[in-house]
């Protein structure tokens, strides 16, 4: 089937079994080439890719699509060789969406119910009652109202949160409140409690929460980031925790991933970091979105979730 087109797959070695199991299923009659075992690269028609080496693209003349394994494609923007002109498709897929909701929920509890004090009162040996807030009095402001944002905004509207959400465009989501752009950011920031960062990294975001930002959040309050690192200026989050302007931050993300092991996050007393793991993209789930898609280039249809590079995301 050669003259259909081949995928090439390149995905972290440990996660390369479950990945060729579940395209082996979803699309029985596609060759699978695996990263860097290319064989012909003329018989290279898709590309399934999570961070491709600087010189992946060279060489594969008859690409039609490229698949960002993850809901972020920075990973092939920041390739060298990535070819202009071929479209490349984000991941949105039913469980790396579900996925970052627990996340977002989790981090949202651990500061809501003070969950972080309760971990410090136990190390020191404290038995401390704090108040309970009601949800409805905790606000939690979402940057980026997407396909994770929404996701998110959906289960805390349900866990009665009182909830604002920043987006470029205007947003009528069931117990959010929308705010717009650079003008209504100042009032979006001065009222969230519990800051949650689900942007996209463009030339628009990139550094956006920095001091100035952080400075217009209410004294105490606090950050979840999951977007990605490069959107926080990290020297201005870690002066804002020192100074306790903010309370604490659970961090996934950060410009140097692995986080180097000297970085002051990894031992910092309001940090929560976790590696990259606010979602992970699941396979058998993934293949489907992927193979549909095939389908549809194939029949002459548009692509799902193609990139708007004028846009940024
Ligand atoms: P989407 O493209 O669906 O959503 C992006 C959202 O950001 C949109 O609401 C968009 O606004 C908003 N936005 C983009 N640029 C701006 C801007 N300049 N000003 C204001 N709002 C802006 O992305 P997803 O929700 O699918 O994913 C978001 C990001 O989450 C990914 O790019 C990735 O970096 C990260 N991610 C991280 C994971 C992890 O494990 N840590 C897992 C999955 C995703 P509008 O709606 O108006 O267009
Ligand atoms: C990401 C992902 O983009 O894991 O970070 O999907």
């Amino acid at each position: 089937m050669s003259g259909a087109g081949a995928l090439l797959l390149k995905i972290d070695e440990h996660r390369v079994a479950a990945w060729t199991a579940a395209l082996a299923d979803a699309l029985p009659d596609m060759p699978i080439r695996i990263w860097p075992d290319i064989e012909d690269p003329n018989e290279i028609r898709y590309a399934l890719l999570w961070k491709p080496s600087a010189t992946l693209f060279e060489g594969l003349e008859s690409l039609e699509v490229i698949f960002s394994v993850g809901a972020g494609f920075d990973h092939l923007l920041a390739c060298p060789t990535l070819p202009a002109g071929i479209p490349v498709v984000r991941m949105v897929e039913p469980e790396l969406t579900a996925g970052m909701a627990e996340y977002v929920v989790f981090n949202v509890l651990r500061y809501h119910r003070r969950m972080d004090q309760y971990q410090h009162f136990q190390r020191q040996g404290v038995w401390q009652v704090l108040d309970q807030i009601p949800a409805h009095d905790t606000t939690v402001g979402i940057m980026g109202l997407g396909v994770m944002g929404v996701a998110s905004a959906r289960v805390l509207a349900c866990m009665n949160y009182r909830l604002l959400g920043w987006s470029r465009t205007r947003k009528t989501i069931p117990g959010l409140q929308s705010f717009v752009g650079t003008e209504e950011l100042g009032q979006f920031l001065a009222q969230t409690r519990i800051l949650v960062i689900l942007l996209p990294l463009s030339r628009d975001t990139r550094k956006l929460i920095d001091r100035d930002v952080l400075r217009q959040l209410p004294r105490g309050a606090f950050l979840i980031n999951a977007g990605r690192g490069e959107l926080v200026n990290q020297p201005d989050l870690i002066e804002a925790l020192d100074s306790g302007q903010i309370a604490g931050a659970a961090l996934d993300v950060f410009d140097d991933e692995p986080l180097p092991s000297e970085h002051r996050f990894w031992r910092h007393p309001t940090v929560a970091l976790t590696p990259h793991i606010a979602s992970l993209t699941n396979p058998p789930t993934a293949v489907e979105f992927v193979a549909e898609n095939i389908e549809r280039h194939r029949a002459g249809h548009p692509l799902r979730y193609v990139v708007d590079f004028e846009r940024g995301y």
